[in-house]
């Protein structure tokens, strides 16, 4: 009897998947013949109360009839599947011109800051790096900037609104010299380092100023009389020569910077003309480039070292200025615009 009822649902069910057409009726179907409470089911469900002689026969049978049922019920519902497609819109052409992608790249002053880093590099110096959120501290008091002094006029700070409470003044540092003395707490002489880093300066901009721009740091120190002005011409103009591909000369001019002594600026004979005169040079025939000097021993006390025990050079100047100069960029605000037509030429 049950044997009948079984082999009657799979013939009713099969003839009635035939006439089902959309995914609505295949639904219904499934419910009716697969669902929890499906008359097939409800028989396997009774399955425990039968004789053994009658399970026998019935659970196998009541089992090859559901995974019959399952088995075209998928088929049914591939076939559904396949029918809605609309195979005009699916179709591809395969003569039709492909769409070009374009592909990142490095910021321009991203590929000089690897560049130049690469040249330090074969000259057996290490990088390091700071925050750009800093502390007065840093920033200022330990490079021997004294409090009220106009010395700190020279660079235009941005200063964080802080907690009453608050010790410490912050700042979104000035310069990267920052870091010297991030470095020189944490390591002790012989070194050599170089610092590259975004600064900001609280300034209005023009085609040569930047509020926010790019420098570039040199420090290097030995023990007394081992690290000289000679030693900084030499690292400058093998840095410079080998960055700009020629023979370049460096001079130095007198200069005031609290945390070097003596200090100076320093210039390169000039890459466009080398030196005979042109107009990106005024016709001086020198490129100003940067801040030097021998590290002042009130910074090596500072931080912690012996005063007169060690000496060496620091050396500062504007990566970005040096992008302009290397790419002809007549326009600072340029680099940092995010001008997308600019950017793509490098
Ligand atoms: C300094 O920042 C010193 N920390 C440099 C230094 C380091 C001296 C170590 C001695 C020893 P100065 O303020 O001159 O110095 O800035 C250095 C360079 O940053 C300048 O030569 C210039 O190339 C660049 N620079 C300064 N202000 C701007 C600005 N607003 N926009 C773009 N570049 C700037």
């Amino acid at each position: 009897m049950i044997q009948e009822r079984i082999n009657k649902i799979a013939k009713e069910a099969e003839s009635s998947l035939s006439s089902v057409q959309t995914t609505a009726d295949l639904e219904l179907w499934e419910v009716k013949y697969l669902g929890r409470k499906s008359e097939l089911n409800e028989i396997l469900k009774g399955l425990r109360d039968m004789t053994p002689d009658e399970k026998k026969i019935i659970g196998p049978l009541g089992n090859t009839t559901k995974q019959t049922l399952f088995r075209i019920f998928e088929e049914a519902k591939n076939t559904l599947a396949e029918k809605s497609i609309d195979w005009e819109k699916e179709r591809i052409d395969v003569t039709a011109p492909g769409t070009l992608h374009t592909f990142g790249h490095l910021h321009p002053i991203t590929l000089l800051e690897n560049e130049v880093q690469d040249i330090f590099s074969s000259m057996g110096f290490t990088i390091a790096d700071g925050p750009e959120l800093e502390t007065e501290h840093n920033n200022f008091d330990a490079l021997n900037f004294p409090a009220d002094h106009p010395a700190r006029d020279m660079q235009d700070t941005f200063w964080l609104e802080e907690d009453k409470k608050s010790k410490e003044h912050h700042l979104l540092r000035t310069q990267t010299s920052t870091v010297q003395v991030r470095f020189m707490e944490a390591n002790k002489p012989p070194f050599r380092v170089i610092v590259p880093g975004k600064v900001f300066r609280n300034e209005a901009t023009d085609a040569s100023h930047e509020f926010a721009f790019h420098q570039f740091e040199c420090l290097m120190v030995g023990n007394e009389g081992e690290v000289t002005v000679a030693t900084f011409k030499y690292v400058a103009e093998t840095f410079f020569s080998q960055f700009f591909g020629k023979h370049v000369d460096v001079r130095l001019r007198p200069s005031f910077f609290p945390f070097t002594e003596p200090s100076f600026e320093f210039d390169i004979s000039c890459i466009i003309c080398d030196g005979k005169g042109c107009s990106a040079c005024k016709q001086t025939g020198w490129l100003e480039i940067g801040g030097a000097g021998m590290v002042n021993q009130k910074v090596f006390e500072a931080v912690g070292y012996k005063r007169g025990k060690y000496q060496g050079f620091a050396w500062g100047f504007g990566l970005t200025r040096l992008a302009m100069m290397k790419y002809k960029i007549a326009d600072i605000r340029l680099l940092m615009s995010s001008d997308l037509r600019f950017i793509r030429q490098f």
